[in-house]
């Protein structure tokens, strides 16, 4: 090969590289700091030391938390501790979350829970809570059913399929059936990381039913929180690396119409819908470097955005709160009941938050 030549491909290469890297410190936002935006009247959650990664609300004002994950990409502040499902009633104004209780027979010793969804059933009223767990680094959807009056979990049913591998969140459909977000293509730790660091968009949405699974939206960098709208004709998915919130009309055979993109100059991590107002509100992460490269000299932050309108043509994005973590850190979600505002995080606190 001639000089010319090799110079020529190993310019092309850096530049490349330079390209793919240039494009990782965009995507991570490794240079961003915070600028504050506080709220008057909020409160730690007690109890809580090790991650809220997600939050769901019941209408009755129950909250529930997953605590406890542990991933190779992040901190954990209790290694050694199973994680939990904690319940917060927000009607009665007690800061102190209760573990639920999980039925004998689930292996509660390698209970690694991340996102969480909650199902009615319309008929009877028995609440179904649907958590992706991820025993030794795997990915399985529980299905529990809940049981108010003795605070406990039964445990109904595990769900392993080789298109729900790397789940980050699901959104509960029927008692049976749900659509999760993927956040990595490969299983492999290192492969991961090679995918985020070169920007693969391999990841995105797969529906599941018991005889029925499939993929049903690709293209993501990084698929992560996702919700349904209130009359359940819609479905807003994050793309984390992608700064964006992805709008879908959901049709009779499950498939996903996409409608629009939303834009945040942030990086959207999970998301929840007011149940009366429809808002998307998300728990974001001003630095997603700072996030994985865990440093107490210098914490992640956290940033909650609330979306109004989002399927008008000019939907009103609002950062309502932003802390440079010295309240709380890595923010990855964010729910609000009749005024109070919660928000989780994938390894850190809680904070509870009166608006109103
Ligand atoms: C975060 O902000 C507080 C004041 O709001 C300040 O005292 C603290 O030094 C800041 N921490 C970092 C790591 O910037
Ligand atoms: C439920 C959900 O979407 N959880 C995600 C929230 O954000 C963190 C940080 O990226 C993810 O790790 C969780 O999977």
């Amino acid at each position: 090969m001639g000089n010319l030549l090799k110079i020529t491909l190993v310019g092309a290469l850096l530049a490349l590289l330079g390209e793919r890297i240039m494009n990782f410190c965009h995507r991570t936002k490794i240079f961003n700091e915070v600028e504050p935006v506080d709220l008057p009247n909020c409160q730690l959650l007690k109890g809580i030391e090790a991650g809220s990664e997600d939050i769901e609300i019941l209408p009755n004002g129950l909250a529930f938390i997953s605590t406890g994950l542990k991933s190779p990409i992040f901190k954990s502040f209790a290694p050694d501790e199973p994680g939990q499902i904690l319940l917060l009633d927000l009607k009665d104004g007690g800061l102190s979350p209760t573990s639920l209780r999980i039925s004998e027979g689930f292996d509660t010793d390698s209970f690694n829970p991340h996102g969480i969804s909650l199902y009615i059933n319309e008929e009877d009223g028995a609440v179904y809570l649907f958590v992706v767990n991820h025993p030794q680094l795997q990915s399985v959807i529980e299905i529990f059913r809940f049981v108010q009056e003795e605070y406990s979990l039964i445990h109904l049913k595990s769900v392993r399929h080789e298109l729900l591998n790397s789940v980050n969140d699901i959104v509960a459909l029927g008692p049976e059936s749900f659509y999760a977000t993927i956040d990595c293509y490969f299983d492999i730790t290192s492969m991961k990381v090679v995918e985020l660091l070169i920007g693969l968009r391999w990841t995105g949405v797969v529906y599941y039913s018991p005889g029925d699974v499939r993929k049903v939206v690709t293209g993501y960098y990084t698929g992560n929180g996702i919700a349904m709208s209130n009359d359940k004709k819609f479905i807003y998915a994050a793309d984390i690396m992608g700064h964006a919130i992805n709008v879908y009309g959901k049709n009779k055979d499950w498939s996903l119409t996409p409608i629009k993109v939303v834009d945040l100059d942030t990086l959207v991590d999970n998301l929840s819908v007011d149940p009366v107002t429809g808002d998307i509100w998300t728990g974001a992460h001003p630095n997603l470097f700072k996030v994985s490269m865990y440093n107490p000299e210098d914490p992640p932050g956290s940033e909650v955005y609330r979306v109004q309108n989002i399927h008008a043509d000019n939907p009103i994005i609002t950062k309502v709160y932003a802390n440079n973590g010295s309240v709380i850190q890595g923010s990855s979600c964010a729910s609000v009941y009749e005024g109070k505002l919660l928000v989780g995080t994938i390894y850190h606190r809680a904070l509870f938050c009166q608006l109103e």
